[in-house]
């Protein structure tokens, strides 16, 4: 079924340095390796990736955003759970009013959009993106075993996958439309919100977001996982990455309407997909920031669904679990 799938070795073990030092088991990175796989005849040529810088406020539409006031709010937590990570220290940080989505940009819209720009994503573009193994038939899995890396065997990067084919390059969004968008990089985003009139949320944004006024709690309705026994977030239930047992109603992603929105009237900021941020992560201009962890975060590997929690990947990458939502500037 994916005989045409190939993977050249050298690629495979050159990633494996960014498995091993993300822990969380959610990062998939290029790296310049990848690069060489492609071909030279259609890399960054298309033309109509040149959707021009647009400022004009004309285009936003506020409808489906919250408009959150600018004050001041203690961003980072003193009880990090992966210092590696940088999650502190608990800091005093003051913010403009500014405006969120209240979903994460699904497949609709990110349709909708690449019919009226024609844009090309950078999976696209590369030929390729990560897969998690889960979406792959059982049989399939045991294939590609030897060529996977050892420490973070559940990623797969798949030949054919892409955000219209998210689940192998036989599969389709038709029955995924109010799903998240996934398999889009740091720059695929970036020109969407751009052509909205919106641009990425700073870290502090998206985290200010994800608190909605709760003070130096964990999660964006407040401390307890699941309280009253009610989830309240699409993340990984049972023995990662083995069995998931889908409890929350979810194994892969879930609509972006799903589960109770935080107390500023925004769904799915904690779990579902990782989402995109302006900000680089430890001064690296080509390693952004991501926020809120995903379906595939368990407590045990990837404690990362709490909002002091963050994550990079580098701004070409993309995966099954890692999409975006825009802000924008108060008018
Ligand atoms: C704004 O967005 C909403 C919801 O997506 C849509 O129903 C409405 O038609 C849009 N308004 C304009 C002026 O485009
Ligand atoms: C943030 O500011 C508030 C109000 O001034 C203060 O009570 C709080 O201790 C400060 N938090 C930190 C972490 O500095
Ligand atoms: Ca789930
Ligand atoms: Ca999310």
């Amino acid at each position: 079924m994916y005989l045409y799938f190939k993977i050249p070795f050298v690629l495979i073990l050159s990633t494996i340095p960014y498995y091993v030092s993300s822990n969380c088991g959610c990062s998939t990175n290029r790296n310049s390796q990848c690069k060489d796989d492609l071909d030279p005849s259609h890399k960054y040529l298309k033309e109509s990736n040149e959707i021009p810088d647009n400022n004009d406020n004309e285009l936003l539409n506020t409808s489906d955003m919250v408009l959150i006031e600018g004050t001041t709010f203690e961003m980072g937590t003193n009880k990090p759970v992966f210092e590696s990570d940088n999650e502190g220290p608990l800091r005093n940080v003051t913010l403009k009013s500014f405006y969120l989505d209240k979903y994460e940009i699904s497949n609709q819209k990110f349709y909708d959009f690449v019919k009226k720009t024609g844009y090309t994503t950078e999976a696209e573009i590369f030929g390729d993106s990560f897969l998690f193994e889960m979406c792959l038939p059982k049989e399939d899995r045991k294939k590609y075993q030897d060529i996977r890396a050892a420490q973070a065997p559940w990623w797969v990067k798949m030949k054919g996958v892409s955000w219209k084919h998210p689940e192998g390059p036989d599969s389709t969004i038709e029955d995924l439309m109010n799903h998240p968008v996934i398999h889009v990089s740091w720059n695929d985003a970036v020109k969407y919100c751009e052509h909205e009139g919106k641009r990425l949320p700073t870290e502090a944004e998206w985290e200010m977001a994800c608190r909605a006024g709760l003070k130096q709690k964990l999660y964006p309705w407040g401390n307890k996982l699941t309280p009253k026994g009610q989830h309240w977030a699409n993340i990984w239930q049972g023995e990662f990455p083995d069995t998931n047992t889908g409890e929350d109603g979810f194994i892969f992603t879930s609509p972006i309407d799903s589960f109770p929105p935080n107390k500023f009237g925004l769904h799915n900021m904690a779990g579902n997909v990782w989402e995109w941020t302006q900000d680089n992560w430890q001064n690296d201009p080509d390693t952004k920031v991501k926020k809120g962890g995903s379906f595939l975060c368990h407590e045990s590997y990837c404690w990362r669904y709490r909002c002091a929690a963050r994550s990079s990947n580098t701004k070409d990458s993309s995966a099954s679990n890692l999409g975006f939502r825009c802000a924008a500037d108060k008018i």
